[in-house]
């Protein structure tokens, strides 16, 4: 199969793709959690949800392999480096109770995949403390075991965990696509500018295409 793409098509084999939808959880969707804390306007990344749904259906009728990340913490914090939790000055940081649970805490209410996208039975679910999802998570090794060569990328932020973990699989030797509608930022500026850098220098990260070509190469 062969998606259009930018900047030239992308060839994949559906046996050996993943579909990696990053950190669609109430705590960056819903108001109360992590990114509200933060002073982001959260219904931004709500207006994502219909496209990445679309292609979770059609890769899922298509029996592909789907994993969903989550940036969680453990509940004593040991995994949240005083670095991340002092930096910026949050109405609540992470481990604080927030309306929706402790912020960004495995478990919490508010660390749940929401709704629309949640996991289901055979789907792998990677609770992640670092932006990158191979970062301490055994990701790369839970791939490699499956014979995945090839991850297309949704979720949230682009240019934070989105792309951070695009960089990661890059290094790691993965042919990596950003669906560009099934991926949004805090700042849709930001959005834009690593949606350019991830497929400039040709695909020097990876390609880029939206979810209708997807859809289109699954039929
Ligand atoms: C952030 C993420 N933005 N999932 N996390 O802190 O992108």
């Amino acid at each position: 199969m062969q998606i259009e793409a930018a900047p030239f098509p992308y060839p994949f084999d559906l046996q050996k793709t993943a579909f990696v939808i990053i950190d669609m959880q109430r705590d960056f969707i819903e108001p109360g959690g992590f990114g509200e804390t933060l002073g982001n306007n959260v219904q931004l990344l709500e207006a994502i949800v219909p496209a990445t749904q679309a292609v979770l259906q059609a890769w899922r009728q298509h029996g592909g392999l789907v994993v969903h990340t989550r940036e969680a913490h453990k509940p004593d914090l040991s995994d949240c480096p005083p670095a991340k939790r002092g930096r910026g000055n949050p109405k609540l940081r992470i481990g604080d109770e927030g309306p929706m649970g402790r912020i960004l805490v495995m478990g919490e209410p508010g660390n749940q995949i929401i709704d629309a996208l949640a996991p289901i039975d055979g789907e792998l679910v990677i609770d992640k403390p670092g932006k990158g999802a191979f970062y301490a998570t055994g990701l790369h090794e839970t791939l490699q075991a499956r014979g995945i060569t090839h991850l297309l990328f949704a979720g949230v932020t682009t240019e934070v965990c989105v792309q951070t973990t695009m960089r990661e699989a890059n290094d790691r030797g993965y042919d990596s696509l950003l669906l560009e509608d099934c991926t949004e930022s805090y700042f849709p500026q930001f959005k834009a500018a690593a949606v350019e850098m991830i497929r400039a220098q040709g695909a020097i990260v990876g390609w880029t295409a939206p979810s209708k070509s997807l859809l289109a190469a699954l039929g």
